[in-house]
């Protein structure tokens, strides 16, 4: 039995861990309490990982589909051979318009990603789609033309908020906050900060929160309108800080003066003085922020939700300020800035052939995939890797993707379980597990103190897995991307002396790529290949995946010296950057990378007059049009019909699911059918028990579920789990809890970002 420290990779947090390994199992899991961020917090889903780790789902050997369908085991060397051999002739026959890149990270391994997405360089690609495309899209979108660039994300202290607003997120069960249960305890037993939950269910957050206005499905937009019309009309926005900080402010205070608010409490269902309580009181909250999630970006109006939601705090100045919300900093590039209004190096952006659809953050939308696979004729996608996703159950319209799928020429999946998606695939390569590699997340979302966790392996690979930065760069090498050897670098790297700070290294590097442009796109790989060997941390492990870090680190820290120092690392212009990523090499328990102060996030905006661009014209127009809708009681806006009565919220976040993560479904205590929660007057209604199946049928398909009579819900509404769906393990047909996205059809989702319409699926529900 030995002890080590890792990271949880479930979500977004990747909370710090203290593990005991007994051999190859994960035998007891407790929260790090010298983990610079998360401090030893952990929720009960981490106490489980080794079902991650270890499930006979597992992948060990490359597989290659047969012509009977079946799979047959080879050696990486004839798999990545074949695979090579295939991508260069649909690259040179079709062009790399023809490729696509699908994921590239999940919860916790985005080291994975700097190697992987170098498969979009070496197809001379830009399609790159991602799990970010079917929920975030829209809100970086808001961003770009708000502060400048899509990158300038936006994030919430609700640590030290004395009033805070959920919107549309159930951090209780969904986390997404620091630490999120303490947080949540902390504000509920202090009588001095107040908690809103806005959320059609009474969610375990909810049940927390002083306030809870339980809307209708759908009508965030009107809702927080009519709060901006109750601040704008009585004059509770903050001037001094819209005149200091903003500019165009006048036609959106304009606009909210002209919302008719108790129309629009009404339609969103919620008690009108409720609703201006809260609107005032968050309005005059000394320190006040707004969190927001899928409840609000996988429903109607998704884009323009998360601009109202922005305006909540700009036009009140809860912004830049603790307890309020900020921007923070990127250690990892997770998201790009693909405004539309710019030219990228004198090019327009890149349009899909069928959907014509540009990527916003870098990210095209998985739901127009099988269209642009299915529909785009001699201009269609016919190739796609597929990486740490698993489409084939998570992306809108299963159906669809299963049939896209099947057209494919070539369809390879690299994972480390056999799942849905592999299934479908041509080639499924076998990775080690995030537990058996170097890996590291970049949701590194924290202001004003940021920090990166760099974690080591902890096991062996399993059978022949590989990690993904061997995977990607032997692929390279079989492309004729790279060379397999670097001769110049290999030395440098191999006699540089430590004192040097690998800064010789670097300028060897850059003579390199000067010299040798074409290499510039896969020098993550150069870097592994080369630098790589000789990186260790100070256990004596060769951390060659990490070497990609090392021109981010430099970077980071000339960006940001002061916040770098007095994160506590040292050095001069030179050193202080390879200090930094020497203290990220050996950090165990995570390594502060800054610390900000609150007025700093102007340096982080994009504008260059750091001025805040609060009217968007489409966003306006949005709001206009959402005013003409109510007008004419347009019932497009509703969705519901006779034949679909109910509104099924397709993907609740419960104690026990966590994405695609674990496969085996006895990781759950309880709740192994993923119920369905309904109403009791539904329930009685339709004369359905506590406990019985149904049938749900949407537009585009049909399951069955198992009912939860359940009075958090309201009327009309019921909702179902995400992460449910997959195959029980060595079955073929049997799939465990609701598949629910055979349920979602591709077009149903906002036009504008094409984000489905997870949390508004119009359903009939039948007794057996
Ligand atoms: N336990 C667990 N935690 C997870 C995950 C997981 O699978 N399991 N997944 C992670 C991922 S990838 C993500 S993106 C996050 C998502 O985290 P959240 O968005 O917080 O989780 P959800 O349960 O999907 O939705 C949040 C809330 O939105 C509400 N909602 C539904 N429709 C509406 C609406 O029209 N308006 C409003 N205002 N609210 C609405 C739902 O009732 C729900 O309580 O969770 C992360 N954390
Ligand atoms: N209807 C509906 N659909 C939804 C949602 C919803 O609420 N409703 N939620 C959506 C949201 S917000 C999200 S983020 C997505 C999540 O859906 P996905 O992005 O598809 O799910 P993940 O769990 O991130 O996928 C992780 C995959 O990576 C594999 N994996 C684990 N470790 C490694 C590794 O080290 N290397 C490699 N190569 N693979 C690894 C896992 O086996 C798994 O297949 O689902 C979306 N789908
Ligand atoms: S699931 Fe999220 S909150 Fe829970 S332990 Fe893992 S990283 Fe932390
Ligand atoms: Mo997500």
């Amino acid at each position: 039995m030995t002890t080590d420290v890792t990271a949880c990779i479930l979500c977004s947090r990747n909370c710090g861990l203290q593990v005991e390994l007994d051999g190859d199992q994960l035998s007891k899991i407790k929260g790090d309490p010298n983990h610079v961020l998360t401090h030893g917090y952990i929720c009960q889903k981490a106490a489980r990982l080794n079902y991650y780790q270890n499930h006979d789902g597992r992948l060990t050997d490359p597989l290659k589909r047969q012509a009977d369908g079946g799979f047959k085991p080879i050696s990486w060397d004839q798999a990545l051979t074949e695979i090579s051999t295939s991508l260069l002739k649909i690259r040179n026959t079709h062009g790399g318009d023809a490729f696509a890149f699908l994921g590239g990270g999940g919860q916790g391994n985005h080291l994975g990603g700097a190697y992987s997405r170098q498969i979009l360089a070496a197809m001379k690609s830009k399609f790159a789609y991602n799990s970010l495309g079917q929920e975030k899209t829209g809100d970086f979108w808001v961003n770009g033309r708000l502060f400048g660039k899509q990158t300038c994300h936006t994030t919430e202290d609700v640590e030290h908020a004395d009033y805070v607003i959920f919107i549309g997120t159930n951090p209780y069960q969904a986390h997404g906050i620091p630490n999120a249960r303490d947080t949540l305890k902390a504000i509920q037993k202090d009588p001095n900060r107040t908690m809103v939950v806005i959320d059609p269910r009474v969610s375990e957050t909810a049940k927390m929160a002083d306030i809870h206005l339980q809307l209708k499905p759908g009508t965030d937009a009107f809702l927080i309108s009519a709060m901006l019309g109750v601040i704008v009309q009585e004059s509770l926005f903050d001037s001094k800080f819209i005149a200091q900080h903003c500019v165009d402010s006048e036609v959106v205070l304009e606009t909210f003066r002209r919302i008719p608010v108790a129309e629009y409490a009404a339609k969103a269902d919620v008690p009108l003085e409720l609703l201006t309580q809260v609107a005032r009181d968050f309005a005059k909250a000394d320190k006040a922020s707004v969190r927001i999630d899928l409840g609000i970006q996988q429903t109607l109006n998704c884009t323009l939700n998360g601009y109202l939601e922005k305006l909540l705090y700009l036009l009140t100045g809860h912004f830049g300020r603790k307890g309020c919300n900020n921007l923070h900093t990127f250690l990892l590039p997770i998201l790009g800035n693909t405004d539309e209004r710019k030219r990228i190096k004198g090019k327009s952006l890149k349009r899909t052939a069928y959907h014509g659809m540009i990527p916003i953050g870098g990210i095209y939308p998985p739901n127009i995939l099988p269209d642009e696979i299915e529909l785009a004729g001699e201009k269609r996608i016919r190739a796609v890797f597929v990486d740490s996703c698993n489409p084939a159950n998570t992306y809108a319209d299963t159906q669809a993707f299963e049939r896209a799928m099947g057209k494919l020429d070539l369809c390879v999946v690299v994972d480390v379980a056999l799942t849905e998606t592999a299934r479908l695939a041509h080639y499924v390569l076998p990775a080690s597990s995030q537990f058996e590699k170097w890996e590291a997340t970049g949701f590194n979302l924290d202001f004003p103190v940021n920090g990166f966790h760099l974690r080591h392996p902890l096991f062996k690979p399993m059978g022949n897995t590989l990690s993904e930065p061997e995977i990607y760069t032997r692929l390279l090498e079989k492309m004729g991307a790279i060379p397999t050897r670097f001769p110049v670098l290999e030395k440098i790297a191999q006699f540089e002396p430590k004192t040097s700070k690998h800064l010789a290294y670097m300028a060897g590097l850059a003579a390199t790529l000067v010299r040798r442009k074409k290499w510039i796109p896969f020098a993550a790989s150069v870097m592994y290949r080369t630098l790589g060997p000789h990186l260790k941390d100070s256990q004596g492990r060769v951390a060659a995946a990490a070497a990609p870090l090392l021109p981010i680190t430099l970077q980071y820290a000339a960006k940001f010296p002061v916040e770098v120092r007095r994160a506590g690392h040292s050095g001069n212009k030179l050193s202080l950057g390879s200090n930094l990523f020497e203290a990220i090499v050996n950090g165990q328990s995570g390594t502060l990378l800054s610390e900000h102060r609150f007025e700093d996030v102007w340096n982080l905006m994009g504008y260059k007059d750091k001025k805040i661009r609060l009217a968007i014209p489409e966003m306006l127009k949005a709001l206009e049009a959402l005013h003409t809708g109510l007008v004419a009681e347009d019932t497009q806006t509703e969705f519901t019909t006779n034949e679909f009565p109910f509104i099924l919220m397709a993907g609740e976040r419960r104690a026990y699911n966590a994405n695609q993560i674990y496969r085996d479904p006895n990781w759950r205590k309880v709740d192994q059918d993923g119920f369905m929660r309904m109403h009791p007057a539904d329930a009685d209604k339709l004369g359905v028990a506590q406990g019985e199946r149904v049938k749900v049928t949407s537009e585009r398909g049909q399951i069955l579920a198992v009912v939860e009579v359940d009075d958090s819900v309201r009327v009309g509404v019921v909702t179902l789990p995400h992460s449910y769906g997959m195959r029980a393990q060595g079955a073929e047909n049997v799939t465990v809890g609701p598949a629910i996205n055979r349920l979602t059809a591709a077009a149903h989702c906002e036009p504008f970002s094409k984000t489905p319409y997870h949390k508004h699926v119009p359903v009939a529900i039948q007794r057996l």
